[in-house]
């Protein structure tokens, strides 16, 4: 009978914790297979940033503008009338080349040392030789044939003369209408934006988004200069606050052409108006820079046909500036001229010598460091306000 209860004990017993075994098995699976949320979380943002970096193959990732919460967006300001806002700049920057002239041009009598000063001040002003010899032929000419004497009528000639050498015939506009390819596709234009270290360029390329955003028009920006992260920060950021993204590497030291590639390929694909390529401006030998800009020019023209060919120029860096001007139009194939920091220098002069020197026209200017001080260049704008109208 003992043994009986014994053994009806042991029984239950044993029911009992299997019963239990098997609920502790199902709950322990249950969190096998459901991992708590922490767990999950921490386990994705982990192993998501190692697969982003090989998404990128040529050595570029996309701006992660797309992960972040979207940055309050800007409005630039409409591009009519830009240069007519900036041109006081222009008369205000040291002593005005205007005011020089037209302080000689008032003198009762022009002698013969009269005209050597205003010639000597458009040399100062970096005209150049040649133009500044030619102004005072034929403003003399002008002056002793017309029989002018009243300073209204003599500051007129100085003012058609100025706008002669600056040349108002040349096509100033900028090619940024989208192309459409040999099947029909359609294309963006492509801007490659040149220049040496520190003229401006990413601060151009950043300010011409501006311009392009005020026009109604869709912009990718491409980050080639890849000698320093900070450079390509610095070209997101501006263009994170119109709106535009930027195709850039994640990696120092990464292969210029594939990020212009990368950002033409990407604009393409997108159906944007406009790439516009930032590069780095090293000059450390002719060589060299020609490799570099001809392969970026080699790698973008797979894509799409290159629309412009920007080189910026330091307007107060005057002769200097003019020969690398040389250099990079021989190099880079240079459509347009953007003369940056005119705000800088009483050298408007430089817009005519940098003309002459490339054969090509001045496009753009900028005038400040503001994100809406480039304007489009206007011969009689640009005269108005060397003579400080
Ligand atoms: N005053 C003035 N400064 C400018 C102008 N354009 C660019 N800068 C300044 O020049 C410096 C170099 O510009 P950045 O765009 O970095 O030159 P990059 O090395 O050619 O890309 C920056 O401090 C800019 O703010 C301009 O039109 N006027
Ligand atoms: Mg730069």
């Amino acid at each position: 009978m003992n043994d009986l209860l014994w053994l009806w004990i042991t029984l239950a017993v044993l029911v009992v914790v299997s019963v239990g075994l098997v609920g502790f098995r199902r709950r322990s699976g249950s969190r096998a297979t459901l991992p708590p949320p922490t767990t999950g979380a921490s386990t994705d943002s982990v192993e998501e940033p190692a697969q982003v970096p090989e998404r990128g193959a040529v050595a570029t990732a996309e701006a992660p503008t797309d992960l972040e919460a979207p940055p309050a967006v800007e409005v630039p300001e409409a591009v009519g009338g830009r240069l007519a806002r900036l041109r006081g700049r222009l008369a205000r920057s040291g002593s005005p080349l205007g005011s020089k002239l037209l302080a000689v041009l008032s003198r009762d009598h022009l002698t013969e040392d009269d005209w050597d000063e205003l010639e000597e001040t458009l040399l100062l002003a970096d005209v150049g030789a040649g133009p500044a010899g030619e102004l005072i032929e034929s403003l003399r000419t002008r002056v002793r044939v017309l029989g002018v004497r009243d300073p209204a009528s003599v500051r007129e000639l100085l003012r058609e003369e100025l706008v002669a050498l600056v040349d108002p015939s040349l096509d100033r506009s900028l090619a940024t209408d989208p192309q459409t390819a040999e099947d029909g596709s359609r294309l963006p234009a492509v801007v490659l934006v040149v220049g040496v270290n520190g003229t401006g360029k990413t601060t151009t390329v950043g300010k011409l988004a501006r311009v392009l955003v005020a026009q109604d028009r869709t912009v990718v920006l491409g980050a080639a200069d890849t000698f320093r992260a900070a450079a390509a920060d610095q070209l997101e950021t501006w263009g994170a606050r119109v709106g535009v993204r930027t195709v850039r590497s994640d990696r120092d030291g990464a292969d210029p052409a594939a990020v212009a590639f990368d950002a033409v390929r990407t604009g393409r694909a997108e159906g944007v108006d406009v790439v516009l390529v930032d590069t780095a401006g090293r000059l450390q030998n002719k060589a060299g820079l020609m490799d570099e800009l001809g392969k970026i020019r080699r790698v973008i023209t797979k894509e799409a046909p290159l629309s412009e060919v920007l080189l910026v120029l330091d307007a107060t860096t005057g002769q200097n500036g003019l020969n690398q001007a040389r250099v990079f139009g021989e190099i880079a194939g240079v459509t347009g001229i953007v003369l940056t920091k005119l705000d800088g220098t009483a050298k408007g002069g430089i817009v005519v010598a940098v003309q002459r020197e490339l054969g090509v026209p001045v496009k753009l200017v900028g005038l400040g460091e503001g994100p809406d001080d480039l304007a489009p260049f206007d011969p009689q704008e640009f005269v108005d306000g060397l003579l400080g109208d």
